[in-house]
């Protein structure tokens, strides 16, 4: 079936919900600051509005200079708590339209919208215009949504059309979409990434994709060269998976070619089981729940999950149940790609099962982003 990914972005988010809050902010430059208790100059621009916008205000940008770029503007303090409630709130719809999604960042989120959509755009649309539709009515508040066919294409539809936006790029589109576009607006192209492209002469996401991948690895090192030859030509298979969630460790790889090969699949499931254990390990923790997760060379992900009947803190039955999932998984003639392996139901070794205070939250915090 045909990938289909949607990622959403809140528009000037912190700065949307203050006028939310308070609607006559709206329309003049609002600014949201985090100070750093030095002085009312003191600290860094948060986000601002629009208004803001177009006077030369940014996010990252001392209060000083946001000061004398908008001076009949208002400068608010950063209130978290309000941020972090918004954004609950906007997550949870999401989840309710998406069996598999990541939350990136406080207003950012991806969606696998594969199965739910049948890998038909017209259709993951529609699903991002109901999402779209009870954000603004549930939390009157707006943002930017990006369908492609991996995270990479999602991401950059998203950036492409702000605010409330809703941008599809399709497969077939996808040269025309991303070619004409400057270098440093490839997701990951850094301002100095950026400038020594541009030193060698490459100023356009095309003309990375034309160059050899020994040229940009030569250049840019073995981690962001081979990111520039794939990314360039919109090819990315990260899988979408929620990274930290409360009470579970996780680890995934890819092999290094897709494989059915029993003995080589059961080999990095050995690995991922051992690296979770080590976090499993360092935190005193026991576990309960062992979860296989298979991505197969269509992208399509499978898991397979076992509760056991008490908790368990050693690498033997984490290996053991690991290994058993993954046997008994069914690969129907179809390679793998990508595997994992996850614990959940954890609890601190010794404390009193049943006892839900016992029980580990490992939830993000908004300084985890
Ligand atoms: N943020 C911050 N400091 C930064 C960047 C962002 O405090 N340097 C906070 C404020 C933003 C929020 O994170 O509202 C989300 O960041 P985005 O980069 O998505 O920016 P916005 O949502 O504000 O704007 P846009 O509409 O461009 O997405
Ligand atoms: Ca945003």
């Amino acid at each position: 079936m045909q990938r289909v990914v949607m990622l959403l972005d809140m528009d000037y988010f912190f700065a949307q919900v203050e006028e939310r809050e308070n609607p006559l902010l709206k329309g003049r430059p609002l600014i949201v600051c985090i100070f750093s208790g030095r002085g009312e100059l003191g600290g860094v621009v948060s986000t601002c509005n629009y208004a803001a916008r177009e006077l030369g205000v940014r996010s990252g940008m001392p209060i000083a200079f946001a000061k004398r770029a908008a001076r009949e503007g208002t400068f608010l303090k950063a209130d978290f708590a309000k941020y972090q409630k918004a954004s609950q709130a906007i997550m949870g719809i999401v989840k309710r339209h998406a069996q598999t999604t990541e939350q990136a960042s406080i207003d950012e989120i991806y969606a696998e919208l594969t199965q739910e959509c049948c890998g038909e755009f017209g259709k993951a649309a529609k699903i991002a215009q109901k999402i779209k539709g009870e954000i603004l009515q549930q939390e009157k508040l707006t943002c930017s949504i990006g369908i492609g066919e991996n995270k990479l294409i999602a991401k950059m539809a998203a950036d492409a059309k702000k605010p409330d936006g809703l941008s599809v790029v399709k497969p077939q589109e996808v040269g025309r979409f991303l070619h004409a576009m400057p270098a440093g607006k490839l997701i990951g192209v850094g301002k100095k990434t950026e400038e020594k492209l541009n030193s060698l002469g490459i100023k356009t996401i095309w003309e990375i994709a034309q160059r050899e991948e020994g040229f940009l690895v030569e250049n840019f090192g073995k981690s962001m060269g081979g990111y520039l030859f794939l990314a360039s030509k919109g090819q990315d298979d990260a899988p979408v998976q929620e990274k930290e969630e409360a009470g579970q460790i996780s680890r995934i790889a890819s092999f290094p070619k897709d494989t059915d090969d029993h003995g080589e699949i059961a080999q990095l499931v050995e690995k991922l089981a051992q690296l979770v254990f080590e976090k499993v390990r360092e935190g005193g923790l026991e576990f309960r729940q062992v979860t296989f997760t298979a991505i197969l060379d269509g992208m399509q992900q499978h898991t397979r999950s076992r509760t056991l009947p008490k908790h368990e803190s050693s690498l033997l039955a984490l290996q053991k149940t690991a290994l058993e999932l993954a046997d008994a998984f069914g690969l129907e003639g179809k390679k793998m790609r990508r595997a994992g392996v996850k614990v959940s139901m954890l609890q601190k070794i010794g404390s009193a099962c049943g006892g839900g205070s016992a029980a580990v939250k490992t939830q993000k915090g908004l300084l985890d982003f």
